[in-house]
């Protein structure tokens, strides 16, 4: 895909999340600089099984590994079970990423694999992960007075 100037080549392993798959998963795991891990916003299940996965993808890769959690069926709009609040709540918590979406109405998937490609190491200098990772850093001077006399003289205060 292309974000900004530059080429970023995804290489995507989709892995079963059924239980008898489940001993494979730590090989995957492993070698991916990414994991996605998705739930379905109609089974509040699925939601809370996302605990047990984000724990194994962070016992086996530490902070090296950028997790993402997904609210897939967003379409399911009457039989949502889970708030966006409440996953922005967990996402926050645990210190992953979160993108609601919808696979059949192919809401946001492309904003999903933006959002990890821009999250990648090197990425950093782009200006659309800028934004969102900004910091509000106010330099307050012990000096009212030559902050002022700065600010008027056209100075910058930093
Ligand atoms: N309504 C709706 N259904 C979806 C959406 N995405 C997937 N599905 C359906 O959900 C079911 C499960 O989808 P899968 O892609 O097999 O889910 P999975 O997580 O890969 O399942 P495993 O490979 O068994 O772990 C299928 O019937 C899909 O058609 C979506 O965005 N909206
Ligand atoms: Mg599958």
């Amino acid at each position: 895909m292309y974000l900004e100037d530059r080429t970023v080549r995804l290489q995507l392993w989709d892995t079963a999340g059924q239980e008898r798959f489940r001993s494979l998963i730590p090989s995957y795991i492993r070698d991916s600089s990414v994991a996605v891990i998705v739930y379905d916003v109609a089974s509040r299940q699925s939601f809370l099984n996302t605990t047990k996965w984000i724990d194994e993808v962070r016992t086996e890769r530490g902070s090296d590994v950028i997790v993402v959690l997904v609210g897939n069926k967003t379409d399911l709009v009457d039989k949502r079970q889970v708030s966006i609040e409440e996953a922005e709540a967990k996402a926050r918590e645990l210190s992953v990423m979160f993108i609601e979406t919808s696979a059949k109405a192919g809401f946001n998937i492309k904003a999903l694999f933006r959002k990890i490609a821009a999250a990648l190491p090197g990425m950093e200098t782009l200006s659309s992960t800028k934004q969102e990772d900004m910091v509000d850093v106010n330099l307050k001077s012990s000096n009212a007075n030559s902050s002022l006399a700065q600010q008027q003289s056209g100075g910058c205060s930093c």
